[in-house]
Formats: structure tokens, C-alpha cells, sequence
């Protein structure tokens, strides 16, 4: 039996061991609890980052927070994903971190569970301006937009970029997902999104659904 309370202390305390191996159990076990293991992992990163703020840790332990949250997906993956890739193959749809955003561990996994569920990822980085956005979605013809952040910032940014589509007469011919930890419903209306997500699964379940025409 899995206390994943314990595995959220687990990363909080950056204890890399404890955590690795009770991922692996998670697996062993047929990684049914894989989408629970993820949220405890993601529970452990609020306490890094409480413990952040509380001076406690330095940005050096955020750093290798963020190694221990990749390690934790790499062990996940294969249980994370549901359902199948039809329709789904060779859509194409660009994914990146806002700008003034430099956080993009979420935004990696969101890539590889969408890369998982069959869609083409163009991968546009960090810190990347609204006006670039728009021309990739211009020259490569692409249709779904996911936007990444985690800073508060990051919302004026997201909102930038919404009104940049609009701006360049693009705004009915895209479809936008925003998602990171300051967003919620609230966010999404306020920047002008189509749709939010917290987890990469609502994610997905959205970009099949506009893929699919709806
Ligand atoms: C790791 C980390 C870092 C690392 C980032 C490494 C990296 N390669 O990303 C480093 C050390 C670089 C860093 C730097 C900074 N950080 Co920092 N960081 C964090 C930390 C601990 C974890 C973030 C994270 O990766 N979470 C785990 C991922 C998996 O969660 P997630 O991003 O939310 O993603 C999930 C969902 O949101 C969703 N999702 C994510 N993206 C997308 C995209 C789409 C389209 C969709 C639909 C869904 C979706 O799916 C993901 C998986 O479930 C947070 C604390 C926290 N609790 O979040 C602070 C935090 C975000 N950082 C913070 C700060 C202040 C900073 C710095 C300013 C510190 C400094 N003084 O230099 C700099 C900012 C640099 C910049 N301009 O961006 C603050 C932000 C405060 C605020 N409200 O704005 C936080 C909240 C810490 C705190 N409590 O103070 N940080």
C-alpha cells in the first residue's frame, strides 16, 4: 500500500531515493496509481516551494527540484496516458513557456504526454514573445496553441498573446490552452483562452476534441 503523503514529503524533502523507489512500487504494481503518484509529486513541489519562500531553500534546491520532477515523469510515462492516438497523428501544435517565463518542467511534460497521445509537437522554449508565436502559428499553418507559466507575470503575458492572435486578424482560426499553476478558470477568462488545464490529461482530452473539428 502506497501513502502518498509520504511520497509528497518525500520530494518536498528532495529525497530522491525514497521517491524513486516508491515510484517504481507504483509501476511494479501496474501504475494504475500513476496519475496519483503524479499529483503527490506535484504536492511536493508546492512544499519546495513554500519552503522557497520561507528562505529555507535557495534556488539551487529548485533547480534540482525540478531534476527529481523530471525523473519522477521518466518513471510515470508509459503508465500516464490514456486512450488511443487515432485522428490524433501528425496534427501539429506549438507548445511554449510565456514570456518572461523560464519554468518549463510542466510545459515538458505536457510535451511528452502529448507527443504520447500522437500530436506533433513544435516545441517553441521558454521566454518566448507573443509576436513569435503568432508568425510560427502563421508560416507552419498550426491551428492549436498550448501556453505555459508558472510566474504570476506569466498571466500578462498569456493575455499579450491572445490579443496578439487577435490583433493579427488570426484570433478565429486558433484554438488556445493555457495552463500552469496560477491558472484557473478565472485566468482563462481573463485572458481570453479557450480552455485551461491542470494536468496534462485535460490537456490532451481538449487538443483531440479541436484536432477532431469541435
Ligand atoms: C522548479 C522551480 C524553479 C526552477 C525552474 C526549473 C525549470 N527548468 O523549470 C528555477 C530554479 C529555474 C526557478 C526560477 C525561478 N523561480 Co521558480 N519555482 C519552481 C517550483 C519549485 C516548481 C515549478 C514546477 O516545475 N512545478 C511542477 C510542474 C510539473 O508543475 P506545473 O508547472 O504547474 O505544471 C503542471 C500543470 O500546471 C500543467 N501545465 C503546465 N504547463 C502547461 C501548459 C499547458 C498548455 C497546459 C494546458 C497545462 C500545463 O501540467 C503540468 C503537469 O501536471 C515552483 C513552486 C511551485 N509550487 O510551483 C517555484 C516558483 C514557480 N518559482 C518562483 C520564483 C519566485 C522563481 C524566481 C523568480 C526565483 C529567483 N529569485 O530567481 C525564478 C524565476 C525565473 C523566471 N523568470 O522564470 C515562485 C513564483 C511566484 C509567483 N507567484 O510568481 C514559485 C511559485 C516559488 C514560490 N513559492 O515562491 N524556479
Amino acid at each position: 500500500m502506497i501513502d502518498f503523503n509520504v511520497l509528497a514529503e518525500a520530494m518536498g524533502d528532495l529525497d530522491e531515493d525514497v521517491m524513486t523507489e516508491m515510484l517504481r512500487q507504483v509501476m511494479e504494481e501496474g501504475g494504475q496509481k500513476a496519475q496519483e503518484a503524479m499529483e503527490a509529486c506535484q504536492k511536493g513541489m508546492d512544499i519546495v516551494g513554500s519552503r522557497f519562500e520561507d528562505g529555507e531553500y535557495f534556488v539551487g534546491d529548485l533547480i534540482y527540484a525540478g531534476e527529481l520532477m523530471t525523473t519522477a515523469v521518466d518513471i510515470l510515462k508509459d503508465a500516464l496516458v490514456t486512450g488511443d492516438d487515432s485522428g490524433v497523428a501528425k496534427v501539429k501544435m506549438i507548445l511554449c513557456t510565456v514570456k518572461d517565463d523560464l519554468h518549463d518542467i510542466g510545459k515538458n511534460i505536457v510535451r511528452s504526454m502529448l507527443e504520447a497521445a500522437g500530436f506533433e509537437v513544435l516545441d517553441l522554449g521558454i521566454d518566448v514573445p507573443a509576436e513569435k508565436i503568432v508568425e510560427t502559428a502563421k508560416n507552419e499553418n498550426i491551428h492549436i496553441i498550448g501556453l505555459s507559466g508558472v510566474l504570476t507575470l506569466a498571466i500578462d503575458s498569456m493575455k499579450h498573446t491572445v490579443d496578439a492572435f487577435r490583433e493579427a486578424g488570426m484570433r478565429d482560426q486558433v484554438k488556445i490552452v493555457i495552463g500552469g499553476a496560477p491558472v484557473n478558470a478565472e485566468v482563462c477568462e481573463q485572458t481570453g483562452a479557450d480552455a485551461w488545464a491542470s494536468s496534462p490529461q485535460m490537456t490532451i482530452d481538449y487538443c483531440k476534441s479541436w484536432a477532431a473539428g469541435n
